[in-house]
């Protein structure tokens, strides 16, 4: 089975569960894990910031990046597509009491135009807008990366209008790599943001966010009420740093294999594929064309050996990833090929 569905599939190699077996643990609930320490600093100066915070999940960490910026009854302007909006299970509403404003991007990419347009004037009866939610890379929209100019242009206003800024970086490693733009420059416009070690980069569990000191103790006390408080949590952080250390510069592989899969697949009829918007690890492929629903082409893919998943009834997704070569890459695009053809 080749499986495309996500990059967070891989699973960890003999060397990462050696690191894991390893490392040097203590209570991290007590801040005494020497490896999650290790990790915590080494990733907040990666990402430009003070302190940062490891938790279980990508969600956690998104889910407290918006809790440390928001009060309760805020509005918060989020991408249409986002994950926060589209995968993360009302979250923001039952964990902050805040509401969403989706406002459409282009190609996931939130521009400062939309989100001036979308903040709510200082008005008794209007909800604040307290905080602008980004994302690079961009999930739903197939990996697109969100220019730094722009990002800089929306951080100049929102510090000037007093907004809070977070970035879901869960792929951000894949923006540094396409672009060689280093995850500090990005973490420099923004009060907190999210990346995970679980997509693309090979570990089996975790993720973390980072801003500034008062904003992760604030952070500390919330991943406990949300029962993320881990004790030996070293082991998994161990698989985090050497994931850090060895599979961030293997992604170009990855973002390689994504344009070949694109190159196989395109003029194929029934399907359309984009080859200007395959930027890093994911190709979206549109099976409108073949009047068939993305369930039962999925199905039809599954049982000839291909697993991807769906981001519309018309839209597939595939994600390239350490646990997939080349060679099976141009073999998932033949077998869509010949399936879609029946
Ligand atoms: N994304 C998963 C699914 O939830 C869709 C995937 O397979 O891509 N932010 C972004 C941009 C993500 O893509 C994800 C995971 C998360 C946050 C959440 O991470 P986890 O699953 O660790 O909570």
């Amino acid at each position: 089975m080749i499986d495309l569905r996500s990059d967070t599939v891989t699973r960890p190699s003999a060397a990462m569960r050696k690191a894991m077996m390893e490392a040097d643990v203590g209570d991290d609930v007590f801040g005494e894990d020497p490896t999650v320490n290790r990790l915590q600093e080494a990733a907040a100066e990666l990402l430009g910031k003070e302190a940062a915070l490891f938790t279980p999940s990508g969600v956690m960490a998104n889910q407290i990046g918006i809790r440390c910026n928001t009060e309760a009854g805020d509005e918060i302007i989020v991408e249409r597509d986002s994950h926060i909006l589209n995968y993360e299970t009302a979250a923001p509403a039952l964990i902050s009491g805040v509401q969403i404003l989706p406002v459409a991007g282009e190609r996931g990419i939130l521009k400062l135009a939309a989100i001036e347009a979308a903040v709510r004037p200082t008005v008794y009866y209007l909800p604040r807008t307290s905080l602008i939610c980004l994302e690079n890379t961009h999930n739903r929209a197939g990996g697109t990366i969100f220019p730094l100019d722009e990002m800089k242009r929306i951080s100049v206003f929102a510090v000037e209008k007093d907004i809070r800024v977070h970035l879901d970086g869960a792929r951000l490693w894949h923006a540094w790599v396409a672009t060689g733009i280093h995850p500090r420059e990005y973490g420099n416009l923004v009060d907190s943001v999210s990346v995970c070690f679980s997509k693309g980069l090979g570990a089996p569990v975790g993720s973390l966010l980072a801003g500034s000191k008062v904003l992760i103790e604030k952070a500390r006390k919330i991943r406990k009420v949300l029962g993320g408080g881990m004790r030996q949590a070293g082991i998994l952080a161990a698989a985090a740093l050497y994931a850090l250390e060895h599979n961030v510069t293997r992604l170009k592989e990855d973002h390689e294999n994504a344009r070949a899969f694109c190159d196989a697949l395109e003029g194929v009829k029934g399907i359309k594929v984009r080859k200007e918007n395959v930027e890093t690890n994911m190709v979206l492929v549109d099976i409108s064309g073949t009047g068939k629903k993305s369930g039962e082409v999925l199905a039809r893919l599954k049982s000839a050996g291909v697993l991807l998943i769906d981001v519309s009834p018309t839209v597939l997704r595939s994600v390239m990833h350490m646990d997939v070569s080349h060679a099976d890459v141009l073999k998932a695009a033949e077998i869509i090929k010949r399936t879609i053809a029946q």
